[in-house]
């Protein structure tokens, strides 16, 4: 490398180094080194003294009298008051309620909780902690029942994991590329660190009867939602979670106690669970019959679709924001695989006729949002941008036209019904930039 050289301290001249077509450069070609984006002090001061830099520094208005009074809870600045989940029944209708994450206003990894995406089937409950129980009944040798007082005292494992509903991203099962920005088409995914039990623990406590194979976990919402789990996944990494990034769930995500499945559909995430009974054969329930059991081109339907496949989409830039002026721009996103750790990332410039390797940002966990930035220069001319994940175990999201051949594209615009028969879309993700830096959603 070594190729981008300082001119004069002041910016940074030809050749850049290339890495793919319309203007990758190597993921670390500008790492440490400045870019003199921000207008330049030192260089004004030098070339005589006139604008902003050469004016004594004035005292802004808020730095002249005393601040506001803090509060018992942190609270953002108002600036940021548009960074907010979008809702999709905003008066609490008696039906289901998505909240989704605004993943264009958000960096790093860990999703706040308050921004945390959200479904609720019917509204959310105000459950009592001191009241709530968990009960393990079925094909066991010794039923139990845990209140969270004795809940709290077993020893807890902490890990990052995202939540998906099986349902997002559903709008890229249209024929036309729906204009709405990252909220709208994959807001309801999110990544926070969990802290809870391992069901497996207290599974060795109530004694598996070997004959069984599957559970049913039950929230105690209205909707008492039901799904069918292989009880292999309770032995894997099945943690029945207790606090989210740091303090105790938030309501939504499941207070005073969820399942948590790292990489699994979010509908099997049972919130408020209050059951989990032990069986030799699954229910058949509501959600996993028709809800969330995909159908394919030719009208047969997965009988069951548990994981979340290996994932990424680009944050920055993206739809909603548009690119000032030609010149450098730092590309990032997420990736993220329900089978494993994200390995590498590519990202394209011209719709996916040439690739370079995206920065992955370590370290990189099981079942994880995981940052990808790479630096890019715009020369003001139409480019596609569009990112690629790799995991751990070789798997790679699909490109659109194999992927659109194997699980349909039947959503038409006039009916974009949320998620009930476009399910798990794990491809790719393309912002089509004009020569006017406007950014449209578009299919390459
Ligand atoms: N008890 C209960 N559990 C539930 C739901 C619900 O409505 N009630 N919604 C499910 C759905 S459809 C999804 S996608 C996830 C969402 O989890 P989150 O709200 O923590 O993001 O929870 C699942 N678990
Ligand atoms: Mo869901």
């Amino acid at each position: 490398m070594g190729i981008l050289r300082k001119r004069g301290g002041a910016g940074w001249s030809a050749p850049d180094e290339f890495v793919a077509g319309n203007g990758l450069l190597h993921r670390r070609a500008l790492l440490g080194r400045g870019l003199m984006l921000a207008g330049a002090a030192g260089v004004s001061a030098a070339s005589g003294a006139t604008g902003a830099a050469a004016e004594p520094l004035q005292n802004a208005e808020w730095s002249m009298h005393q601040g506001t009074t803090v509060e018992a809870t942190g609270r953002r600045s108002k600036f940021e008051k548009d960074t907010v989940r979008i809702l999709s029944n905003p008066k609490g209708e008696p039906r289901t309620q998505h909240a989704r994450t605004p993943h264009h206003r958000l960096s790093g990894s860990i999703t706040p909780s308050h921004l945390h995406f959200t479904i609720l089937h019917n509204g959310i409950p105000d459950i009592d902690p001191e009241q709530h129980k968990l009960v393990i009944h079925g094909m066991v040798k010794q039923p139990m029942v845990f209140t969270m007082d004795k809940l709290m005292r077993y020893p807890m494992v902490t890990r990052q994991t995202f939540v998906e509903c099986g349902g997002n991203s559903s709008l890229m099962f249209s024929n036309e590329p729906i204009q709405k920005d990252l909220q709208y088409l994959h807001g309801l995914v999110s990544n926070s660190e969990w802290t809870g039990v391992l069901l497996s623990t207290l599974l060795d406590e109530v004694g598996v009867d070997p004959k069984a194979v599957w559970m049913l976990p039950e929230g105690a919402d209205t909707p008492l939602l039901t799904r069918s789990v292989p009880l292999k996944k309770a032995w894997d990494d099945a943690i029945l979670v207790l606090y989210q990034n740091g303090e105790r769930l938030m309501a939504e995500q499941g207070y005073p106690v969820r399942l948590l499945l790292p990489g699994w559909e979010g509908n099997m995430n049972t919130k408020y669970v209050r059951r989990i009974k032990i069986t030799d054969q699954p229910a058949m329930s509501y959600y996993e019959a028709r809800n969330y059991s995909p159908i394919l081109p030719d009208y047969t339907a997965y009988k069951f679709y548990f994981v979340n496949e290996v994932k990424s989409f680009i944050t920055s830039p993206s739809f909603g924001q548009s690119l000032k002026d030609p010149g450098y721009y730092e590309i990032s996103g997420v990736a993220y695989s329900g089978t494993g750790r994200i390995e590498r990332v590519m990202v394209s410039a011209d719709g996916g006729k040439s690739w370079a390797d995206a920065a992955v940002q370590g370290p990189t966990m099981h079942k994880a949002f995981t940052r990808f930035h790479i630096p890019w220069r715009w020369d003001g001319s139409p480019a596609t941008l569009t990112s690629r994940a790799i995991d751990d175990g070789g798997n790679i999201q699909p490109l659109r036209a194999d992927f659109v051949k194997e699980r349909g594209q039947t959503l038409k615009p006039a009916t974009n019904m949320m998620g009930f028969y476009s399910q798990h879309y794990n491809s790719l993700t393309s912002w089509g930039i004009n020569a006017k830096g406007e950014i449209a959603h578009v299919y390459a």
